[in-house]
């Protein structure tokens, strides 16, 4: 269906892109691949509704009916802002789901390698962090470096960034953490909050970016993560699998920043990232990061050819109480995901 469309609406797709990308991407078209194209120049609200445009000029009965669907999604989504991967995915899903088609069958399957340009950069800028020779202000420490680089950055966050961060974070309203196959509390238990808007959003996607060698827009919206007691995220890989469709917006993660804001409570131990692929001969259960307050840890989640590494896997562990009598209410264990994608990011406010 998508190539009957391609034919009918070339006009109508052309509106408002430069001619020469336009030709380019009708030269070469799959509709995953104009509707990345506007994402990117346009957001996604734009993409949105060049796709119901499409679909609505179809003579198609089935392509009216997806029309619809968007129609309605976009129509009950405009009010309300856009805050993260899951919203992108649901905006898609939904107006699919909405026409009873799955999503693939209308979008195609979004391609989950990385560009190789990008994939080398995120390896390259890693790998002088490593061994020194990026010139950085701010010490790094190469804590494995096969099958992929994975650097400590233990200065990663000042204290008043953090108590910023915090303060925000404070009284904003964190929902059940998001999961790219959705919604199994036994595999992620943790609660998130994507703030997308604000001085230091802008200064952490610019900071985590320039690290792995990419522009600040490359990177997503900072996730917060919080753990209480007993609350965990089972092993999983922070790379898009095909049935992400925020892959067609903002392309494949190719690197995860993941930064922590509070040490383990001293009333809790575990709480730990675990990495069970990176073995040696002393960890032969693989390595595990102990969150320490303002540290980063950062490694790529595609080859250097930019084929998604499945060890990349990585586990927080739950955060357990000592002693049952030393539980505080408090104690949590919070950390932020800053994840950098191989096109720049729309759905930023
Ligand atoms: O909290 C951690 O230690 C890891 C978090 C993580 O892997 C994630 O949120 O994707």
């Amino acid at each position: 269906m998508a190539e009957m469309l391609q034919a009918e609406q070339p006009e109508r797709q052309c509106q408002g892109f430069h001619a020469t990308s336009c030709e380019a991407h009708l030269a070469n078209s799959t509709l995953g691949a104009r509707l990345c194209l506007v994402a990117e120049r346009d957001g996604l609200w734009a993409l949105l509704q060049v796709a119901q445009a499409i679909m609505a000029g179809s003579s198609d009965q089935e392509a009216r009916n997806i029309a619809d669907a968007v129609a309605r999604s976009a129509a009950s989504r405009l009010g309300s802002q856009m805050q993260g991967e899951a919203d992108v995915w649901n905006a898609l899903a939904c107006m699919c789901a909405a026409a009873g088609r799955p999503h693939e069958e209308v979008f195609g399957q979004p391609p989950m390698t990385a560009s190789q340009i990008h994939s080398q950069a995120v390896w390259q800028a890693l790998n002088q962090l490593a061994d020194g020779s990026a010139g950085q202000s701010f010490p790094a420490v190469s804590v494995a470096s096969s099958p992929f680089p994975l650097l400590w950055l233990p200065q990663w966050l000042a204290e008043e960034e953090i108590t910023e961060i915090l303060l925000e974070a404070k009284d904003a309203f964190w929902n059940p953490s998001p999961l790219a196959t959705h919604g199994d509390a036994a595999v992620r238990s943790s609660e998130s909050l994507v703030l997308s808007s604000g001085p230091w959003v802008q200064r952490l996607r610019g900071r985590a970016a320039a690290l792995v060698g990419l522009a600040p827009q490359y990177a997503e919206p900072p996730q917060l993560v919080r753990y209480s007691p007993g609350q965990l995220y089972k092993p999983h890989v922070d790379w898009g699998h095909g049935g992400d469709a925020s892959l067609f917006i903002a392309g494949q993660r190719v690197a995860t920043v993941l930064v922590y804001l509070t040490d383990i409570p001293q009333s809790c131990v575990g709480g730990c990232t675990h990495f069970p692929h990176l073995t040696s001969r002393k960890q032969q259960e693989g390595l595990r990061i102990v969150p320490v307050k303002g540290a980063a840890c950062a490694w790529p989640n595609v080859s250097v050819n930019g084929m998604p590494l499945m060890e990349t896997e990585h586990a927080a562990e739950p955060l357990q109480v000592k002693r049952a009598e030393d539980a505080e209410d408090a104690a949590q264990k919070i950390a932020l995901n800053l994840w950098i994608r191989d096109r720049p990011v729309p759905w930023v406010a």
